[in-house]
């Protein structure tokens, strides 16, 4: 398989640290697309995803899949040790439900306020092929949901070891990558989340958590 990563940015660490998990990482062939030199947006890379984003895993068939979603779900199928995507028809349900809020609510909110305000990202108010201007009441707008989120992120773990029930799971890596996305927009975990505090401070130990 070939994994297209990008070691600086949080999407593909959602797929890496997944891939980490199952062991696999390894096994794979790891390509850097560089996107602060904007590789993903030449043509030999739309080639490869015509949507012009990382990550993408080259399965040995030739499939490509390029949304994490869905690298998770066919590596989840393939290697099921351990477990990430939940073990019982409920986990799993509870788990997809607070992976598609934290992504929506908390990961989304972080890129909506760095593309709408970074200079760098100017016409790049979303990815792809097509150019959108930044509007800068978005960013601001992002940066309050970031911060809102980080309570309701609270909330959601409470007194538990992980975010979903007492497995690790893509709901623990999701919010492990919101978590430290945020800081980008210097959007830290307020005093008032001890949950967030403590549970960050535990998945942060894992070996998949550095890369
Ligand atoms: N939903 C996609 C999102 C992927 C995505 O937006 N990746 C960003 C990096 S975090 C990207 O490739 N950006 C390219 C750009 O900014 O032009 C997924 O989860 O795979």
């Amino acid at each position: 398989m070939k994994f297209y990563d990008c070691s600086t940015a949080p999407s593909p660490r959602r797929a890496r640290v997944f891939i980490a998990e199952k062991g696999l990482l390894d096994s794979m062939e790891r390509i850097d697309v560089n996107l602060r030199e904007k590789e993903q947006m030449t043509p030999e890379f739309a080639k490869i995803n015509p949507f012009l984003t990382v990550p993408v895993l080259e399965l040995d068939d030739g499939t490509r899949l390029n949304a994490t979603v869905a690298i998770w779900r066919h590596l989840e199928e393939t290697h099921p040790e351990p477990p990430l995507m939940g073990r019982t028809p409920v986990e799993k349900a509870l788990i997809a439900q607070w992976q598609w809020r934290i992504e929506m609510d908390g990961f989304q909110a972080v890129g909506e306020c760095l593309r709408n305000s970074v200079p760098g990202m100017a016409g790049r108010g979303v990815t792809g092929k097509h150019s959108y201007e930044q509007i800068p009441a978005l960013a601001e707008r992002g940066k309050l949901r970031a911060e809102r989120f980080m309570e309701t992120l609270d909330e959601a773990i409470g007194d538990k070891p992980f975010v979903v029930g007492d497995a690790y799971s893509v709901a623990d890596i999701d919010a492990l990558v919101f978590v430290d996305f945020a800081k980008w927009i210097k959007v830290a975990v307020p005093d008032s989340c001890a949950n967030v505090a403590r549970w960050y401070a535990s998945v942060s130990e894992r070996p998949s958590a550095k890369l």
